[in-house]
């Protein structure tokens, strides 16, 4: 058992400074319980706490790591443009470059905006939906996240016949009355949306695969049954691809899929480990963004050096051939012993990975959307969590979060946190 008094210690004085003791609230391992873990140091596929114990990583800080933490150009990078200043508030080359990176990489992005967060990209987004449409409505789907704006704070189901419930205090009425919801993968539910608020609708935004419910992929047909709805009805498709992009292939979902999205919102990996949110999609649209257009958007830190010049270097070393192959091949390596240890400890599990990211349900059932991911058994994942963290592997602390593996972590790193598994799951 990992000694984990340095944590405790913080952790507590944490919890008298700021609201739960963190920054965001999944940190607090509050869905499956036991001492949150203060850490102190990354490299590579590893992360240590205060108390310097070892884990094998699959947060990396929730997608940023894929070159796994603080790869050395990353960080050559970085002190050089260090020399340079962290910020300007002004154009800079280093914005030319990862835009072209990222409009050359992403099917969908004719022309793009840099911003701070995934929250602020989705928001930003959302705002052009209406813009470009003059319409006020969007569907949403159960379980997907697209950060904490107000308009995205909607009470999940009964998206059909009612309009959207604030699911936050402090959350207006008014903010989310506008918000529909459908169950994921269910395209019966959007198209009766689409008949029931006709030329009301600007668009649909979604994640697609879904990383925010637990691990849940795009039943077929689903993503190219959105692509002719929204057609039809002249709204808008939006892929949240803040999780995906550059994760699940080098030009994201709507490359591994073929379905080529209106707009897109990005961030986690184009920051690389620093604070960038990005949308765009066809100029038409984004040309409507201030001071091009009309609709206003804007940010101090938005396209700074520091972000920028991590984005670029983690591109490019993204892009590199057989990364993606590599990322492909671990990722399924990984969950396929994971799924295997656990039938054969008698458990009922489902699961799948899509490039570098993967995620598992302990439930019979097949997980097609959030109602089937909540009937999965959250209080044996939590304890699996636990089991595994007090053997020096760290998932993400919650069951309705994917896992993420990085080009940093080997084949050893693999077999040993399956052989790991094995032990947890004999031993619940
Ligand atoms: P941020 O504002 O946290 O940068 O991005 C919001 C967001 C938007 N869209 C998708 C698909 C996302 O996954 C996210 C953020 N993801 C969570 C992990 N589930 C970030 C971790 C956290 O909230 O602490």
């Amino acid at each position: 058992m990992f000694n984990t008094s340095k944590s405790e210690e913080i952790f507590a004085a944490a919890g008298k400074l700021m609201p739960g003791g963190v920054s965001s609230p999944v940190r607090a391992f509050r869905s499956v319980g036991g001492q949150p873990i203060v850490f102190d140091r990354v490299k590579g596929a590893y992360i240590w706490d205060v108390d310097d114990n070892q884990y094998i990583d699959y947060v990396g800080s929730w997608g940023p790591a894929i070159c796994g933490h603080t790869h050395p150009e990353v960080i050559e990078a970085l002190h050089q443009a260090l020399e340079k200043g962290t910020s300007f508030g002004a154009p800079s080359l280093q914005e030319n470059i990862l835009a072209s990176m990222v409009i050359e990489m992403v099917p969908s992005i004719e022309m793009v905006r840099f911003v701070n967060s995934g929250t602020e990209a989705c928001m930003s987004v959302l705002r052009l939906m209406r813009a470009y449409t003059s319409r006020e409505k969007i569907i949403k789907f159960e379980g997907c996240y697209h950060g904490h704006a107000d308009m995205f704070l909607v009470k999940a189901g009964s998206g059909v016949a009612t309009l959207g419930l604030p699911d936050s205090p402090g959350v207006p009425k008014t903010t989310t009355q506008a918000t529909l919801t459908a169950p994921y993968n269910d395209l019966e539910a959007v198209k009766t949306l689409f008949k029931n608020n006709p030329q009301e609708i600007a668009g649909v935004i979604l994640e697609p695969v879904v990383g925010n419910a637990g691990f849940i992929t795009p039943d077929a047909g689903f993503l190219e049954g959105l692509r002719e709805l929204t057609e039809e009805y002249g709204a808008l498709l939006v892929f949240d691809e803040v999780m995906t992009g550059f994760r699940v292939s080098s030009g994201g979902a709507q490359a591994k899929f073929g379905v080529v999205p209106d707009l897109t919102t990005l961030g986690k990996v184009i920051g690389g480990g620093l604070p960038v949110g990005a949308y765009g999609g066809k100029k038409e649209i984004m040309s409507l963004v201030a001071p091009a257009g009309p609709m206003y958007q804007a940010g101090t830190l938005s396209g700074n050096p520091l972000a920028m010049t991590a984005g670029i270097k983690t591109l490019e070393i993204l892009q590199r051939p057989g990364t993606y192959e590599y990322l492909e091949k671990i990722t399924k390596q990984l969950i396929d012993g994971l799924l295997n240890v656990s039938q054969q400890a008698g458990h009922q599990v489902t699961g799948g990975s899509i490039g570098g990211m993967f995620g598992l349900f302990f439930t019979g059932e097949n997980v097609h959307n959030f109602a089937d991911a909540q009937k999965s058994d959250v209080v044996k994942f939590a304890r699996f969590h636990r089991g595994m963290l007090e053997r020096g592997v760290y998932l993400a602390p919650s069951q309705f979060e994917a896992g993420f593996t990085s080009v940093a972590h080997t084949n050893e790193d693999i077999e040993k946190t399956i052989s790991t598994a094995k032990d947890v799951l004999n031993s619940l």
